[in-house]
């Protein structure tokens, strides 16, 4: 019933896909709009959770998060950020009016995701763009294009197919991984294949790539390597191309950046790069921004400078389980979780796209239905015994945890530091660990299934 008009839907067509999806099911009378919620208490004695909001108080039973990976958004610490007297928008918190970049002297701070896909779209009309880069990925384009009539047909008659594609890909995207090791095939075969999946629309060049390239250095240095050769290919001036090029980190170690034009934009004449790892941030002044090496006057800053991932929400909320012990404490060293649903101490919380769970890292609409359905069907399975009370074993638990660290050990992540990795320095705070579930989506579907089929094992029921 809905047709995308594009490949890689844009905010307002996204939008008005789930006004579509809540008007077609009916959701809104479910949902309490403009509710923040600012903490979580179980009551042991009445077995219920006390849900706390600014203005209310709700009771439930079963308390289900779908909070989120990045709802959280992070400000930069730079001295005196409150003293700007122009605009500032952080991405996340973007007004629901149009900014209007024309003449202006704009300064945009991160280059991950977010800036990179900000970045082109201001330096078409801004009269100067200044960015800030501290760390440089390895972007790739996007490809996105507007979906042909005949490819709307192709699609609509092949929703099975597609999704069942999905389930079988480790991220669930359409992308599965070559079978073939990067380091078993020639030069030439390599290089053309790089060339291919570069060229390809979305995440082709790191999902879909040979065996390897996302756990051997060897075959990792490889794909690197041809990335950086693109940038300096798309970038006029060798010394931009030399801050552009990510030297820290291998390929797709951190979350990969996808583009439209990024590169491009530092060969027009209004645009400036400027390297933070050379030239730090000193303070944000009235004016605009000064640096080490310069003092920079601005109309508009733009903050693209990210999230508290993934436990972001969690952290932001009271959540206090069995005896008033806060899963903030728990989770102190990182997250400890049962299959990334569940966790000891804070019985009838599940949570939907946690830390653990493989959902947080894939093709995230695809695989919440994963979570949606094996949670829907573990309450099915309490309502037909009688049960009112679910809780994970700690034993489990810690299994679990064990089982997650070595997944993503067998892969280049732990390399280097990102929000996969729960590193956010502007949140010194947080400890280094992986926020995620690195075994892929099959493999933890799969895991989900045998807990479910043998009776919910790991599962304490009362
Ligand atoms: P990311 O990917 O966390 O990127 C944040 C960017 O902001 C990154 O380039 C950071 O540099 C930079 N940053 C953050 N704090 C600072 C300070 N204090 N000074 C300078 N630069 C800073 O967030 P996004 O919103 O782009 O993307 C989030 C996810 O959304 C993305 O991964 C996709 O899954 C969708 P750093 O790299 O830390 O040196």
């Amino acid at each position: 019933e809905w047709e995308w008009s594009e490949h890689f839907s844009a905010q307002p067509e996204t939008l008005r896909y789930c006004g579509f999806i809540s008007e077609k099911f009916d959701l809104s009378r479910d949902i309490e709009f403009n509710t923040r919620v600012t903490g979580a208490h179980y009551e042991e004695a009445r077995n219920i959770w006390q849900v706390i909001t600014e203005d209310k108080i709700y009771e439930c039973r079963f308390l289900i998060t779908a909070v989120g990976v990045f709802s959280v958004p992070t400000w930069p610490e730079i001295e005196g950020i409150n003293d700007f007297q122009g605009e500032a928008w952080h991405t996340a918190r973007w007004p629901h009016y149009p900014v209007d970049f024309s003449g202006k002297r704009v300064a945009v701070i991160g280059t991950g995701a977010t800036g990179v896909q900000v970045i082109p779209e201001v330096a078409k009309t801004a009269g100067t763009l200044t960015v800030f880069q501290r760390r440089p990925n390895y972007c790739l384009p996007l490809g996105n294009r507007p979906i042909t009539e005949e490819e709307q047909a192709d699609i609509k008659g092949r929703y099975e197919e597609i999704f069942a594609q999905c389930a079988s890909t480790t991220g669930s995207f359409l992308h599965g991984s070559d079978p073939r090791s990067a380091l078993s095939v020639s030069d030439e075969e390599r290089e053309a294949t790089f060339e291919r999946l570069y060229n390809m629309p979305g995440f082709a060049l790191w999902l879909g790539n040979f065996r390897g390239c996302g756990t051997d250095q060897e075959a990792n240095d490889f794909v690197s390597e041809f990335v950086r050769r693109k940038i300096s290919e798309r970038v006029n001036d060798p010394e931009l191309v030399e801050k552009l090029i990510p030297l820290d980190h291998g390929f797709g170690t951190r979350r990969v950046p996808m583009e439209s034009g990024y590169y491009e934009v530092y060969n027009q004449d209004d645009v400036r790069l400027i390297d933070l790892m050379a030239t730090p941030f000193q303070r944000i002044t009235k004016a605009g921004i000064e640096t080490t090496a310069e003092n920079f006057d601005f109309d508009l800053i733009i903050y693209a400078t990210g999230f508290d991932a993934i436990v972001g929400s969690f952290r932001n909320m009271d959540i206090q389980g069995r005896k008033g012990a806060k899963l903030k404490d728990y989770w102190e060293d990182g997250p400890v979780t049962y299959l990334g649903v569940q966790v000891p101490g804070f019985p009838n919380l599940l949570t939907l796209v946690g830390p653990q769970n493989a959902s947080t890292f894939c093709n995230i609409p695809r695989c919440i239905e994963q979570n949606v359905e094996w949670v829907s069907d573990l309450m099915a399975h309490m309502m037909a015994y009688g049960y009112e009370r679910v809780e994970a074993a700690q034993t489990a638990a810690e299994a679990w945890v064990e089982h997650s660290e070595q997944m993503v050990a067998m892969t280049l992540i732990p390399n280097t530091d990102s929000w996969f990795m729960n590193v956010n320095q502007n949140l010194p705070e947080k400890k280094r660990t992986f926020l995620a579930y690195a075994g892929g989506a099959p493999r933890y579907k799969q895991k989900c299934d045998e807990v479910a089929a043998a009776g919910y094992t790991g599962f304490d029921f009362a």
